[in-house]
């Protein structure tokens, strides 16, 4: 599986456009299989975002980790510290890409995270479709939900 899932760029050394098989070659160390070990209800193989980041070689200048879907058009950008030793990207499903209906084919993932807009590390940045991993210096694009209104229109515009 050769076409192109995540974009990895940035304040990195080396950006790289990694496809399925990219994903599924990082070293095993890295790997998480079977998620729902960690998360219960949660299915598929993760690679850790430290992993993830080894292959593009974070320079020091990068602080956060922005978290980009083209698909829906939904954007994170959280301080990469609090999340680099947790952090997971779910790619896998029975060994296939992750499905859409699951957030697929790209999920980024906190196990620990906060309930929604309560803390900068919240569910809310757990997000689906993540096309691009960009790390900057200071916080870039986010358009999650930042109170509980926005929140349940967000929602409620998804049902169905
Ligand atoms: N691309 C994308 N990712 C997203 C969202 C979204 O609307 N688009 N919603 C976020 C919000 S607000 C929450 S609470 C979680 C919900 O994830 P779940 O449906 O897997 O429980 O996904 C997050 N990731
Ligand atoms: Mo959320």
């Amino acid at each position: 599986m050769s076409q192109v899932l995540l974009t990895i760029d940035g304040e990195v050394e080396t950006p790289r456009q990694l496809t399925f098989d990219d994903l599924a070659a990082i070293p095993a160390e890295h790997q998480v299989p079977d998620v729902s070990r960690l998360v219960p209800g949660r299915q598929g193989d993760a690679v850790t975002l430290r992993g993830l980041l080894a292959l593009v070689g974070p320079r020091s200048t990068a602080r956060y980790l922005g978290l980009h879907a083209a698909a829906d058009n939904f954007h994170a950008s959280i301080p990469l510290d609090a999340v680099l030793d947790r952090g997971l990207v779910i790619y896998r499903l029975a060994g296939q890409p992750l499905p859409a209906g699951r957030g697929g084919p790209v999920r980024f993932f906190i196990p620990d995270f906060a309930a929604c807009h309560t803390d900068e590390i919240d569910e809310c940045a757990n997000v689906k479709f993540v096309d691009r991993i960009e790390l900057t210096t200071t916080k870039g694009i986010d358009n999650r939900p930042h109170d509980g209104d926005s929140h349940a229109a967000l929602h409620a515009s998804q049902r169905g």
